[in-house]
């Protein structure tokens, strides 16, 4: 899909990856840039709408932990402003695995959450246009960093989640497929909890293997988003873009 022209919404936007990435896009011309985060950095916004002026960028505040029914209000006032949205990113996310319960609530169930609140205004079901689902997993979704396992286990979720949405796509017109980025130098991995503390050098462990820049991050992440293939399951490690096979090991021929 050319971006040029395109509306798209960008949960968690002011992160790390999430701005550069933010920054890709406006790059590629997109027309309505909306980003949705936590994080209230004003400083941030003015960065990325310097890259491209005639980019509308803007943000709104939004918690993925709220409630659905606040996320499908964020969503309906959007959709009367803008009419259309093309694409929503789903990228909020922590790493922490002394924190369990709010590591599935942002990782995965505030990604759900989104996700339903977008889909009466896509679901062709409804009239609607269809849309595309970018969901931010992780190659720990893959093949876990076991010292996390909460966090991985959170990840490998949103990746068996948005596979099952690309096999509704027949159903709702929906795309969806997922990004997922290889070990990024970014505040998220520099220090961090491993489950019951069994590692407690695991950043540093971590640290000492390559990584790839938020930049090189972003630049994978924006051509991912161009290719729009739904079902695409993709690696962005070391400044590479590169798709997943997932082997079938079972059917449920339904
Ligand atoms: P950073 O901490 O900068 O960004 C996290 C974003 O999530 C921020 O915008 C924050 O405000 C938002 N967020 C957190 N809680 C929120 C909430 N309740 N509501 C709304 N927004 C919320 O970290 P980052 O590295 O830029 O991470 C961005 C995404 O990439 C996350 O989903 C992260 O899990 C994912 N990711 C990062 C890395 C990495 O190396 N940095 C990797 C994979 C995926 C392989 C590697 C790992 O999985 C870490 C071991």
């Amino acid at each position: 899909m050319g971006l040029a022209n395109k509306t798209i919404v960008f949960v968690a936007g002011l992160g790390c990856i999430g701005k550069d990435t933010c920054k890709a896009l406006v790059k590629r011309n997109v027309k309505n840039l909306i980003i949705l985060d936590r994080l209230d950095k004003p400083e941030i916004i003015d960065e990325i709408k310097k890259v491209n002026p005639k980019t509308n960028v803007t943000y709104q505040s939004y918690d993925v932990m709220a409630p659905v029914s606040e996320s499908c209000k964020t969503l309906a006032k959007i959709f009367a402003k803008y009419k259309k949205v093309d694409v929503l990113v789903n990228g909020a996310g922590i790493l922490d695995d002394h924190a369990i319960e709010k590591t599935i609530a942002i990782n995965f169930t505030g990604l759900v959450n989104t996700t339903t609140a977008i889909m009466p205004f896509w679901d062709i079901r409804n009239g609607g246009p269809g849309g595309s689902l970018c969901n931010i997993g992780s190659v720990t979704g893959f093949n876990a960093i076991y010292q996390v396992p909460v966090y991985s286990a959170s990840k490998a979720a949103v990746v068996s989640f948005t596979q099952s949405l690309a096999k509704l796509s027949k159903i709702t017109g929906v795309k969806a497929y997922t990004v997922n980025p290889g070990i990024t130098a970014t505040s998220l991995v520099q220090s961090f909890n491993s489950w019951l503390d069994v590692e407690p050098c695991v950043a540093q462990k971590l640290l000492e293997h390559p990584t790839q820049t938020t930049e090189q991050c972003a630049e994978s992440f924006a051509k991912a988003i161009e290719r729009d293939e739904n079902g695409a399951l993709w690696k962005m490690d070391l400044g590479t873009l590169e798709p997943i096979k997932w082997d079938i090991y079972w059917d449920s021929h339904i």
